[in-house]
């Protein structure tokens, strides 16, 4: 089987598979726990971990905010799907710990090493 391109803006922290796990999770069903760990993210340092929400955090506010959050899969592969509404408030939920309504380095590295 083939692997999909990926653009050169990509978190270069995956294999073949994730990037198929990244485009092939259906609508409503993205884990991001599952996620973080198929990825490799878990097992990288607190400095990689940060490369990788540098790289989320497009406009480099110093947090991730909701469309931020969206778009999400993209960086990890360039032809990913955007999550759902439902996701991604799952997401920011589940990372906005002081509930600012955007998730902050800190606690990032918290939702992939928790
Ligand atoms: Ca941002």
């Amino acid at each position: 089987s083939s692997c999909p391109k990926r653009s050169s803006t990509t978190v270069h922290i995956h294999n073949c598979c994730t990037t198929c796990y990244a485009i092939n999770t259906s609508a409503d069903s993205f884990d991001y726990k599952s996620f973080f760990a198929k990825v490799g993210l878990t097992s990288k340092s607190p400095d990689d971990i940060k490369k990788a929400f540098a790289i989320i955090d497009q406009d480099k506010s110093g947090f991730i905010e909701e469309d931020e959050l969206k778009l999400f899969l993209q960086n990890f592969s360039a032809s990913a799907r955007v999550l759902t509404d439902k996701e991604t408030k799952a997401f920011m939920k589940a990372g906005d710990t002081d509930g600012d309504g955007k998730i902050g380095a800190d606690e990032f590295t918290a939702l992939v090493k928790p």
